[in-house]
């Protein structure tokens, strides 16, 4: 894989700001989209849109058509046993909510554990609050290490026999940290616990299989991985899916309705309740082949290249504290650190200045920022079309950002 050539798919980054070129090192809030999707989602509105299930009309067969083909992509990259086990929604919070809301909550009762790590990001957090608190189920925090990985033996610990969920992030949004899920799974399972993971960070970055990873179900945006905003996944388990209740309810999700009840159509439609997510299914189809082109693994090897490369570099600067495994370890292709006491924010402006973007903030991770004994962090992360010269532009911007602070980093 070419960083070079692949830049050139990307329109947007071809440009100056604030007169430098442009430095896009804010992928894991949001990925930069290639001219194959933006074409995609420019011929869908411009032959072919329509609503989908409904008319007979030649143009709502072909947006059908379309939206069908992209479940099909979506389940292929994830290795789903069928299409419909892959439910299209807004993105990894919606497909996390719709799990505890329509599943966990119905299923848990009290005395019932769910088992978490400190470093989730919210959207893997406050929907299980929530289970807890109406069902009365417990949360259990796995111990985090220093460096925010998860032990084996500490999960094997703190699963027992009236655990019923386990639900972690596959990577760390703020550490960058890659949790052994499959064998994570294997230990819920062993419990009698599903494994709930958050892809979020994984999918758009390396080969995820949900077969061999055996996980219940799997949570990921498309906008993460080259694809439009307002689209998501929801893989699961058949058994599960179908025990699972629909969280919308109206037009295109039922199959009988009386004046006094209703009911569904199977999975995953009973899902998709009101107008579904159509330019933004279809745009992630076509996200899909874009990535499945260049290849996960090769993705997968560049961008955990260029975050090896960004601690090496980053290790020259003085005054510079980073988070998450140690240089040399496995890490995913971010990295989050702190210059001094300056406010990220502040770095961040200042690196802005030379056109370089990142990250600064809580990252939706408080409770981690805590354990950290911080309030915020500036993060760098990278995808397929970063280069070296990036990073060495994030490392010319920080000694930038050091003279500008000097005082307060005394
Ligand atoms: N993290 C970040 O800058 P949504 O917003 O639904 O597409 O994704 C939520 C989400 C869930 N889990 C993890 C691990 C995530 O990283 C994210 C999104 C962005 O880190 C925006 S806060």
């Amino acid at each position: 894989m070419n960083s070079i050539e692949v830049r050139q798919d990307f329109p947007i980054l071809n440009q100056e700001v604030n007169g430098h070129p442009l430095v896009y090192l804010d992928s894991a809030a949001t990925s930069q989209k290639p001219r194959a999707v933006i074409e995609v989602l420019k011929r869908y509105y411009e032959a072919d849109n329509s609503n989908v299930h409904r008319g007979v009309h030649t143009l709502g067969s072909r947006a059908t058509e379309a939206y069908e083909l992209a479940r099909e992509k979506v389940a292929r990259f994830i290795n789903a046993p069928s299409p419909e086990q892959v439910i299209f929604t807004r993105g990894t919070t919606e497909s996390l909510n719709m799990i505890a809301y329509g599943y966990a909550r119905l299923q848990l009762k009290a005395g019932d554990e769910i088992v978490l790590s400190p470093s989730e990001h919210h959207s893997n957090l406050i929907p299980w609050q929530q289970v807890a608190k109406v069902t009365g189920a417990t949360l259990k925090y796995l111990p985090l290490q220093e460096d925010g990985t998860l032990t084996l033996e500490d999960v094997r610990q703190t699963v027992t026999p009236a655990t019923k969920i386990v639900a972690l992030a596959h990577v760390s949004n703020v550490l960058g940290t890659i949790h052994p899920i499959k064998e994570i799974a294997a230990i819920a399972h062993a419990a009698g616990a599903l494994m709930v993971v958050d892809g979020a960070q994984s999918v758009p970055h390396m080969p995820v299989d949900v077969r061999d990873l055996d996980v219940d179900f799997l949570a990921f945006s498309g906008h993460k991985m080259c694809g439009p905003t307002g689209v998501g996944v929801l893989y699961g388990k058949r058994k599960w899916l179908e025990a699972m209740e629909p969280t919308y309810f109206g037009g295109e999700m039922i199959d009988i309705v009386e004046l006094y009840d209703s009911t569904w159509k199977d999975i995953p439609w009973k899902f998709e309740g009101g107008t579904p997510i159509i330019a933004g299914a279809i745009g992630l189809g076509a996200a899909v082949d874009y990535l499945t082109k260049v290849g996960m693994e090769n993705i997968q090897n560049h961008d955990m290249r260029l975050a090896t490369y960004a601690m090496e570099r980053l290790s020259e600067l003085s005054d510079l504290t980073v988070y998450g495994p140690k240089p040399g370890k496995t890490r995913g292709g971010l990295v989050t650190f702190n210059l001094g006491q300056v406010h990220a924010h502040d770095v961040s402006t200042v690196l802005d200045a030379e056109g370089i973007a990142v990250r600064a903030g809580h990252h939706c991770a408080q409770p981690l920022m805590r354990m950290l004994g911080v309030i915020s962090t500036v993060r760098a992360s990278f995808y397929l079309y970063n280069t070296e010269a990036d990073v060495d532009a994030l490392v010319h911007g920080l000694l930038s950002a050091k003279e500008f602070f000097q005082h307060a980093i005394g």
